[in-house]
């Protein structure tokens, strides 16, 4: 059977991801949207762990500003109201601007009005608010999560506020801003453990260092990259544009891998180890497994990234 993005899906399928999230995040969007807000707001303060300061740096949050004073100078009735539209994708003229606006500026965005929430500026979550069972249980449940699946939780629900007149979440419909890559002299090289193959060093080597044209190139001109929980991005022209979106300011830290022959002259590799956002940086240390299938030429093929079930499956990488 010749490999196909649709093969290339199985492989190391013993590989254990972190299913909790799906479930959990389904769980979530069965509430009513005034639960949904009040469990954001005890998740999110009571999750012990913070942004760092220099997060919102990556936020481009001079887009938003005016938003935020716009909110500001809002009764607090209308506050609630904003961020109720939000996250019921409420067609408004904030939801149309939140929807226009890069991953990290949302987060943003969101982190300010939190902020603003704190300091009494904007709407709290009324005193005394009581969440229905089912939204006590979705907490608990998140509170269960490990911090790595706890952040992804919240930010898969950040990612999908606002209205969207085309649903055209996709990549590739609209071009992110080209980043400016680390100067060559400030580059560590990586070094993986069990891992000899150039294409997957050079990759976490050009993905550190921001520089996404190289890393893309890498790829073969039919490759596709898989996400956790989503489907895979195919073509180099698409990947580049989802790394410009999302992989700004990530650190990767891959520790450990395993490489074998597949069919038809294709390698197979598995690489674990933990990727840290810019949001929280060593505060959370994602644990996640890279899936490589390699072309005969070397080229990436195929690349899966799965956020994993629990640190002991840092150590699985069984050949299956
Ligand atoms: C408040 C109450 C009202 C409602 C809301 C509130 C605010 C919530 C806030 C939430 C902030 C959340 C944040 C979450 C950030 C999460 C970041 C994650 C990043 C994961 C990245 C990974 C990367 C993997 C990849 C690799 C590759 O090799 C290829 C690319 C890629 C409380 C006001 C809403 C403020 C900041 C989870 C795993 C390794 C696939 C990208």
């Amino acid at each position: 059977m010749a490999v196909s993005i649709q093969s290339a899906q199985s492989i190391f399928s013993n590989t254990e991801i972190a299913s909790a999230v799906p479930a959990t995040t389904d769980a979530f969007y069965k509430l009513t949207v005034e639960d949904q807000l009040a469990l954001l707001w005890y998740a999110y303060t009571e999750m012990g762990i913070s942004i760092t300061a220099a997060a919102p740096g990556v936020a481009s949050m001079a887009l938003v500003e005016g938003v935020l004073g716009e909110i500001k100078q809002m009764s607090p009735a209308a506050q609630s109201k904003t961020m109720f539209d939000l996250a019921s994708n409420a067609d408004t003229t904030i939801g149309r601007i939140y929807t226009s606006l890069r991953v990290n500026t949302k987060l943003g965005f969101w982190y300010e009005l939190g902020q603003l929430m704190k300091q009494g500026v904007v709407a709290p979550i009324p005193a005394g608010y009581q969440m229905s069972p089912e939204a006590t249980q979705v907490l608990e449940n998140i509170k269960k999560l490990d911090p790595g699946q706890q952040i992804t939780v919240l930010r898969n629900t950040v990612v999908h506020m606002g209205y969207d007149p085309d649903f055209s979440q996709e990549y590739g419909k609209r071009s992110a801003p080209r980043s400016t890559p680390t100067a060559v002299a400030e580059r560590v090289k990586t070094q993986i453990e069990g891992i000899s193959e150039k294409t997957v060093l050079s990759y976490i080597d050009n993905m550190n260092a921001f520089d996404f044209t190289p890393a893309v190139g890498l790829f073969a001109e039919d490759g596709a990259l898989q996400p956790p929980f989503q489907k895979p991005i195919v073509g180099r022209e698409a990947i580049l544009n989802y790394m410009r979106e999302e992989c700004i300011g990530l650190k990767m830290l891959p520790e450990r891998g395993v490489s074998e022959p597949a069919e038809d002259g294709y390698r197979q590799v598995k690489v674990t180890g933990k990727v840290e956002t810019p949001w929280f940086g060593a505060n959370v240390g994602m644990n996640i497994a890279w899936r490589f299938m390699l072309d005969p030429q070397g080229q990436i093929f195929f690349v899966a990234i799965d956020l994993l079930a629990s640190p002991k499956e840092l150590m699985n990488l069984m050949r299956k």
